[in-house]
């Protein structure tokens, strides 16, 4: 772990930092249960289950005052209609905010409450988000060929509840309706 103020450099093109201490890879089989097209996520599993994103990250301690930062790519791909998206999560320690920010791509962050209070963010390279302490997050790629590449930032202690999302998924869906991104109720939460 660096003890002196460190930067890094992000590879042209494909935004991987030249320097990173952990490399996640999840599959498509990581989102089990969450895509509404059942058939259709099954399918992609049996036919060998891509590889659907990869997140870069520069480690640093879990605690309050350190910043956990890094690169997540997220490849296009649709299952039936609904695009690609991330697992999704809460922090643990539910006030704990984020900052993304799109660096290539086009694609959305989903962000809801546990209250039931959602908000969908469209994000193209250059535009910054803030996702509010205590709003679940899940980026989606709305691209059909191009990564949806963000650089995010979080507290040190935040941790990551992903059971929450797990049990019904967020409340909202992106999906493909007449060649355009729409948003629609996810029928798991009785819409
Ligand atoms: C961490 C931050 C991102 C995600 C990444 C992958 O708090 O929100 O680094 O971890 O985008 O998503 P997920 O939901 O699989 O962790
Ligand atoms: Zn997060």
């Amino acid at each position: 772990m660096k003890t002196i103020p460190f930067s890094f450099d992000l590879t042209p093109g494909t935004f991987i930092p030249t320097a990173y201490d952990n490399y996640i890879r999840r599959q498509y089989s990581a989102l089990k249960g969450q895509y509404l097209d059942k058939a259709a996520h099954e399918a992609i599993i049996a036919a060998g289950d891509p590889l659907s994103y990869e997140v870069y990250e520069i480690r640093r301690p879990e605690l309050t005052g350190e910043i956990l930062h890094g690169i997540s790519i997220l490849h296009p791909g649709k299952v039936g209609d609904e695009y690609a998206m991330t697992k999704g999560h809460f922090h643990t320690v539910r006030d704990t905010g984020e900052v993304y920010m799109c660096l290539k791509g086009t694609g959305a962050m989903v962000m809801e409450t546990e209250a039931g209070e959602t908000a969908v963010e469209f994000l193209v390279p250059g535009r910054v988000l803030y996702v509010l302490p205590n709003w679940a997050h899940r980026s989606v790629n709305l691209s059909a060929d191009e990564d949806f590449v963000i650089f995010f930032a979080y507290p040190g202690h935040s941790g990551h509840d992903y059971s929450t999302i797990e049990k019904y998924g967020f409340r909202k869906l992106l999906v493909e309706r007449d060649g355009q991104p729409t948003i629609i109720d996810n029928p798991r939460w009785g819409g």
